[in-house]
């Protein structure tokens, strides 16, 4: 089965807005902000409330940036991740039960505390290309075979 998420970053200046996430999926890992798209709810609508309910910010503009497909070996299930870049935000970013908002420098992005698979699709999101691909991870979510264009 293919789920749809959502996974929105903010950029500002030369700063983008990532969060600790502090439970469930991802735990321990620095991520844009997002999760499952509700039924009967569009893919934007879902990704700002997201971003509201985890990082306490509202946006008016997105724009979707990437789309990735997520897989595992030897699993059916894939995650399908719409990617989305957010410049303006109106409210200050605050803690949630599920993150930890904080600012980092584009030149200090903590790769080694994210997804195994950011380290290749960030530096497109920071350059502002836009790109597609899939990834297939190993039972440790580490990259196992990629695509990305
Ligand atoms: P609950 O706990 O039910 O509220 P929800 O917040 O809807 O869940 P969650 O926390 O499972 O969803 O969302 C996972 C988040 O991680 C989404 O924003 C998508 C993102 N994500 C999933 N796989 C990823 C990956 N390989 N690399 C990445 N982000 C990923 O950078």
């Amino acid at each position: 089965m293919k789920k749809i998420m959502t996974l929105c970053i903010i950029q500002k200046d030369n700063k983008v807005l990532l969060g600790l996430k502090k439970r469930g999926f991802g735990m321990g890992n620095w991520n844009g902000f997002g999760g499952k798209v509700n039924d009967g709810e569009s893919i934007e609508s879902a990704t700002k409330r997201e971003l509201f309910e985890e990082a306490g910010i509202t946006v008016n503009n997105i724009e979707r940036v990437g789309v990735i497909d997520f897989s595992w070996k030897d699993k059916e299930d894939i995650l399908e991740v719409n990617i989305f870049k957010a410049v303006d935000f109106t409210g200050l970013p605050k803690e949630s039960e599920e993150m930890k908002p904080q600012w980092f420098l584009v030149n200090n992005i903590p790769y080694e505390k994210m997804w195994s698979d950011d380290k290749y699709w960030m530096p497109m999101f920071l350059e502002n290309k836009k790109f597609k691909g899939n990834f297939i991870f190993d039972e440790k979510n580490n990259v196992i075979n990629y695509q990305l264009h």
